[in-house]
Formats: structure tokens, sequence, C-alpha cells
């Protein structure tokens, strides 16, 4: 941890970032924070602990200076990032070809058009029967990847850059535990965070009983903590289960762990670019999929944080952890919850640095790291991890796991058993 706090440091006294961009920062080496490195060192954390002190000390104090935006009465006001991120959502609404589908969407996100979203409450129960392997076709296209308003520049969220996309399939839903457990009981799979024996789990899902076993925690993002024996059939550890869960993502799945189920599933996992063009729904330069309002009529259209992260959730979506993935509408291609709910891995390596040039059909980098995951999850706030916008991007190591992390796979071909 020691190099990564170096790392902040340098970031704010030689790159000029702003205190905004240094929480961006810290939240962005959270995420990195989750792969399997098991050397905690304490010196980091101290500094770590410092370090955001003092940013959460001058962003208190900003708070005060800057005067709540009149287009944003009620938001937030930490850090008075909200303010300029605001800002980077404001898109002109450019035309683009597929007009109608663009309408056809638009139509889509009201709540009398999406039953199934409307019909989700705390008493859900869930439809064991009903299947959540569909594919849709995505048509071929092409559509600007990324944003020239990066809300969070270091995670190589621009530039604009023109990319084709050919025809594919992708699944209509977040692989859920109910068909992840098809793939287990047919194959006897192991996954990682069970060979590894325990997984990263956010603090404030967890019994008091599992947090008091715990002594170490990840010092750049001390609302991670390692659990023993959480996975995916455990996700809060060995007194949690998935019974009433069935419907909702599989999490504490790794990289490698998704392929291996995309593989037998006769499908692959989506290349970022396709996941942001599926995530865009047909329409161009919006930061959801629905477009640039984060509540449409004031209604929730994905499952986020709405509260003061990571202390209080008040769950204002109806969910303070994962939802059914069949819950809030879905988006002009038919897609559920690409934002928001679980991080979806894609199969291309990290990288920040980008081409302006045309692309056709990218798979990112031929080495690295980290695989890159997008849409966020319903750990995202605004002010820590805004990263519930299509363009939105950030990664992990292939084995890593944690209770936020999920997949959905893409196919180039429908498989049999779905046509
Ligand atoms: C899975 O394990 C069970 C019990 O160990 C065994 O009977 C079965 O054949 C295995 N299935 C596969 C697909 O390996
Ligand atoms: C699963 O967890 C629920 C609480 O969420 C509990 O009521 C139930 O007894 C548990 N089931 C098993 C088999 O442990
Ligand atoms: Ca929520
Ligand atoms: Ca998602």
């Amino acid at each position: 941890m020691k190099h990564v706090a170096r790392r902040w440091v340098a970031a704010v006294e030689s790159r000029g970032l702003d205190l905004c961009q240094l929480m961006d920062h810290m939240t962005h080496n959270s995420n990195m924070a989750l792969r399997r490195s098991r050397s905690l060192h304490r010196k980091g954390s101290i500094l770590y602990f410092s370090l955001k002190l003092f940013v959460l000390l001058v962003c208190a104090s900003s708070a005060f200076a800057t005067s709540p935006s009149p287009k944003n009465p009620g938001s937030p006001s930490g850090c008075g990032c909200t303010n300029r991120r605001e800002a980077a959502g404001d898109f002109p609404d450019t035309p683009h070809d597929s007009v109608s589908l663009a309408k056809q969407a638009a139509a889509k996100y009201s709540k009398e058009a999406n039953v199934v979203g409307q019909e989700i409450t705390e008493d859900y129960k869930p439809d064991l029967e009903k299947r959540t392997n569909q594919m849709v076709l995505i048509p071929g296209g092409v559509f600007t990847m990324g944003t020239d308003e990066p809300a969070i520049p270091q995670d190589g969220e621009g530039p604009a850059r023109k990319v084709q996309v050919k025809q594919f399939y992708m699944d209509m839903y977040e692989v859920t535990n109910a068909e992840f457990e098809r793939f287990v009981k047919a194959t006897n799979y192991t996954t990682e965070a069970e060979k590894f024996g325990d997984s990263f789990v956010f603090e404030g899902i967890l019994s008091e009983k599992v947090k008091s076993t715990i002594t170490q925690a990840v010092a750049a993002a001390p609302w991670w903590l390692p659990v023993k024996k959480a996975n995916w059939k455990h996700p809060e550890g060995p007194d949690s289960n998935i019974t009433e869960r069935m419907d909702h993502p599989v999490v504490h799945v790794s990289w490698n762990n998704a392929v291996a189920y995309c593989t037998w599933a006769g499908k692959r996992l989506p290349t970022e670019a396709e996941w942001e063009y599926a995530c865009r729904g047909g329409l161009e330069n919006r930061l959801f999929p629905w477009g640039s309002k984060l509540l449409p009529k004031g209604e929730h259209y994905m499952n986020i944080w709405q509260g003061d992260f990571p202390h209080h959730n008040t769950a204002d979506d109806g969910f303070s952890k994962t939802a059914p993935v069949t819950a809030f509408p879905s988006n002009g291609y038919g897609l559920f919850n690409m934002v928001g709910n679980a991080w979806e891995w894609t199969s291309d390596w990290w990288d920040i640095h980008h081409t302006t040039d045309d692309l056709d059909n990218p798979v990112g980098p031929p080495s690295g790291t980290d695989k890159v995951k997008k849409g966020g999850s319903y750990m995202c706030h605004k002010d820590y991890c805004y990263r519930y916008r299509c363009a939105a991007r950030s990664q992990n190591t292939p084995d890593s796991t944690a209770s936020n992390l999920g997949f959905r796979c893409a196919a180039d071909v429908l498989p049999d058993y779905l046509s």
C-alpha cells in the first residue's frame, strides 16, 4: 500500500489534481486494493488515514463555502464535486442516426411500460422457475465510446472515439445465482474465492458476528473486509446464504470464473466496446443507459447508493445490497441493470490510454495485469464512485473477487438452447 499512498501524494503535488479528483483517485485505488495482495502494510494505512482525514477536512470546509447548485438542490454537497460533475452531464441533445430507436428507448423508460420493474417491492418473491439466461441481438453500428468530458479522467474515460461494433448477442441480465448454480452443479466447478478461502465483502453488509472475527482490513479501502469463507454461496460469509437471492447477480466470482461460466454456456465475455455500446442502448453521448438524468421523473432507474457513503445507505432505490436482476426498467436494447447492481467483467485488459483513431471491433490491449469491469454497483455513490455511467470503467486482477462484482455474457451466435 506504501507505493499507492506515495502515488496520491505525488498526484496532489505534481499533477495538481483538485480534491475531488483526489477522492476519486483514492476510491480508484480502493478498487485496486481488492487485488489479491496478501501484504497489508500498517504504515501505508496510517498515511492513508491521515491523507483521507486531510481531504475530508478540506472538503468539509469547501462544502460550507460552496452554495448549492440551484439545478440540483437536493444533492449532497460533500467535496463540492457535485456541481462539477453535474456540469459534465450537461450533454446537448445530439441527434442520432436511429432517432426512432432512441424514441423506443425513451418509451421503455416509463414505469407503466415495464411491468417487471414496477412490481419489484421489498416483498418481492423470487421466481425460481424463470430463467434469466436470455440474450438479445444487439444490432451492429458505430458509436461514440468514452467521453471528452470525463468525470474521472484518471480512469481513461476519454477521449471520445468512434468505434464500430458488429452485431452480437448480449445477456439481458447479469448472471444470477440460479444460473451460476446450474453451471456449478453440471461441472462441479469450484470458484477462486472458494479455493482461496476468502473474499472481499463490504463492511456495511456484514453481521457483527462476522465482523468481530476480522482483524485485518485493506488499508486503501477500510470498508472492504477480507471475510473467511465468503463466496458466491455465502456472500457475507458462512452465516449467510443465497436462498432468498437466487434471482440476484452472482457475486464473488473472479474474471477467470466468469470466463469458465460463459464458455460452459456457449457464450463469452463481452469486449469493453461491446459492453459500452450495449449499455448506451442506441443513445449517443448520454451518461446513463436511458439518458443523462439521474432520476428521470424523480424515479430511480438503477441500484446504487443513496446517503452518506460508507456509513449510511438510505436505500431510497429499494435496495441496500444487490437487487433481482430483473429490477428496474431495461434500456433501449432490452438490457437490465447495465449500470448499478453488480459490476460486470469484460474481456479487455486494462489500459487508460486510447487512440482517437476510428476503431473496428476493438478487443483492448494484447496483455496486462488487470481486466476492465464496467457499470458500477449498489455501492457506488457520486461522491466516491461516480462510475455508474456507460463511459465509466474500473479494473481488477483476473482472480479478484468481491461482494459487488459479477458479470454477464455475450455471444456471436445465439446458443442452440436459446433459439
Ligand atoms: C461431480 O461430483 C460428483 C460427486 O463427487 C460425481 O458423482 C459427479 O460425477 C461429478 N460430476 C462431474 C460432471 O464431474
Ligand atoms: C438462509 O438465510 C436466511 C436469512 O437470510 C435464514 O433465514 C435461513 O435459515 C438460511 N438458510 C440456511 C439453509 O442456512
Ligand atoms: Ca441501492
Ligand atoms: Ca450491472
